[in-house]
C-alpha cells in the first residue's frame, strides 16, 4: 500500500508512534510518505520505501498566525495526487483530521478518492480538545474519518464522554519494537551516573505541566532519604527551569542529572532501576512502556490509560495523582528487596511483550485493508 502518515515531529509520544509505525510498515514493503512541518525526530532511518514531504508554512505579513492547517491541506492534496497514495493516516485530531477531511473533499472534486484514518493520542481529546471552541471541528472530523483509532480503551471512553462522536473507535494500543531494547547495556555507561551502591531512577517526558515533573522530584527526594540514589531526567520543555530550581531548593542538585532531549533513551533505560511517571493525565504512557521493554519497573499514577500498561503490584505500582507518599513507599518496596526487584523487572518485560510491534502492526494493517476494502496479506 502507499500510505501518507501525518504527525507532529516534536519530542512526544504521538510523533514517536507515527514514525515507528511508518518505519515498520516500510520494512514490510509498504511505501510510506511522511508529511510534517519538520523532519520527525525519530525519522533517522534510511529505506527505499520512505519519503518525507515538508509542509512549508511561509511567513506573510498579513497573517499574525501562520495558516498551518491550510498549508497542510494543500500538501496532502499534492502528495496524494502525485504520489498516488491509497490512504492517509493522521496522528492527532487537531488539526490533522480536519486537514485530511478538507483534502479528501478537494480530491473528491477531482474524482480522486482517498480515505483517512485518524489516530487519537490523548492530549488532542483530553486537553486541547476540552477547549470548547475546538469541539465542533474535532467531532466533525472524527465522525467523518473512514476509521478512528485510540491508543487505549480509556481514551476511547473519554472520546465518547467528551464529544458527541458516533463513529466506531477501535482501540489499537501503542507499541514498541522489543528487539530495540535488548542487549543495550553498555558497562561503561552506568558508572558515569552513579556509584555501584546507588540506584538509578529515571523519568522521560517533554516537561509539560501535565507530566507533574515536580512530583517526580518530590518522590525522588523521599526515596533519597532512605537510600543512596540518582535521578536521571530525560527530555526538556516548559517546566525545566522550575524543576531545576526545585532540585536546588531541596538540596538534590548533586543527585539529579538533566540529560535533555536524548534520541537514544533506551541506553539510559538500560542502566535504570526504576521509572517514575507522575502525570496528571496520560492516555497511554509510551515512556512507561519503553521502560518496561528495558526491564525497568514503573511507579506511576493510575490516571487515564496508564493502568492498561503498568499493572499495579505486577509491573510496578500505580497511585492517585499527587500521592507522593504512596509513590515513594511503593518505590522503596521494589528497591529495598533484590528478589522483589528482579521479579518486577521480569514482569515488566513480559507485559511489554504484549505491546510488541509484531502484535500491533497487523491491527493497523487490518484497518487499512478495511477502509480500502481489500484483503491484506499478514506476514
Ligand atoms: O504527553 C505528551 O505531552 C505528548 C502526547 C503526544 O501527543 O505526543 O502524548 C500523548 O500521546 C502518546 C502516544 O500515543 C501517549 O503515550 C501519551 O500518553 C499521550 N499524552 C497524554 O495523554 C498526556
Amino acid at each position: 500500500m502507499k500510505i501518507g502518515i501525518v504527525c507532529y515531529p516534536t519530542y512526544g509520544g504521538s510523533g514517536v508512534v507515527a514514525t515507528e509505525l511508518g518505519k515498520a510498515l516500510a520494512l514490510k514493503g509498504h511505501e510510506i510518505h511522511f508529511i510534517s512541518y519538520s523532519q520527525p525526530f525519530r525519522l533517522d532511518f534510511f529505506s527505499e520505501n520512505i519519503f518525507y514531504h515538508e509542509v512549508d508554512i511561509s511567513d506573510y505579513p498579513l497573517f499574525d498566525y501562520k495558516p498551518y492547517e491550510l498549508a497542510l491541506t494543500g500538501k496532502l492534496v499534492d502528495v496524494v495526487k502525485y504520489e498516488k497514495l491509497d490512504l492517509l493516516h493522521v496522528h492527532y485530531a487537531i488539526p490533522h483530521a480536519s486537514a485530511a477531511y478538507m483534502a479528501k473533499q478537494i480530491l473528491a472534486s477531482e474524482g480522486i478518492h482517498v480515505p483517512y484514518i485518524t489516530t487519537l493520542h490523548g492530549t488532542d481529546i483530553t486537553l486541547v480538545g476540552k477547549d470548547s471552541s475546538f469541539g465542533p471541528v474535532i467531532t466533525f472530523s472524527i465522525n467523518q474519518s473512514d476509521a478512528v483509532t485510540a491508543v487505549s480503551a480509556n481514551l476511547r471512553e473519554d472520546t465518547y464522554r467528551l464529544f458527541p462522536v458516533t463513529k466506531e473507535v477501535d482501540v489499537v494500543h501503542n507499541f514498541i519494537d522489543i528487539k530495540h531494547y535488548e542487549h543495550i547495556t553498555d558497562p561503561c555507561f552506568r558508572p558515569f551516573y552513579a556509584l555501584d551502591s546507588e540506584h538509578i531512577i529515571t523519568h522521560v517526558s517533554n516537561f509539560r505541566k501535565v507530566k507533574r515533573v515536580e512530583d517526580v522530584v518530590k518522590v525522588f527526594a523521599k526515596i533519597r532519604q532512605s537510600m543512596p540514589a540518582k535521578l536521571l531526567l530525560v527530555g526538556d520543555g516548559p517546566e525545566r527551569n522550575h524543576i531545576e530550581s526545585l532540585c536546588r531548593e531541596l538540596g538534590l542538585w548533586g543527585d539529579v542529572r538533566f540529560l535533555g532531549k536524548l534520541k537514544t533513551v533506551e541506553k539510559v533505560l538500560a542502566v535504570s532501576d526504576l521509572f517514575l511517571l507522575t502525570s496528571e493525565t496520560e492516555s497511554f504512557g509510551l515512556s512507561a512502556l519503553e521502560a518496561m521493554a528495558s526491564k525497568v519497573p514503573v511507579i506511576s499514577t493510575n490516571t487515564g490509560g496508564l493502568p492498561e500498561v503498568n499493572i499495579n503490584g505486577v509491573t510496578g505500582f500505580t497511585s492517585n495523582v499527587g500521592d507522593i507518599d504512596d509513590m515513594a513507599a511503593n518505590a522503596l518496596k521494589i528497591l529495598t528487596d533484590p528478589i522483589t526487584h528482579s521479579q518486577f523487572k521480569e514482569n515488566a518485560y513480559n507485559k511489554a511483550l504484549e505491546f510488541d510491534i509484531n502484535n500491533i502492526l497487523p491491527q493497523y494493517e487490518a484497518i487499512y485493508a478495511r477502509v480500502l476494502n481489500v484483503e491484506v496479506a499478514v506476514k
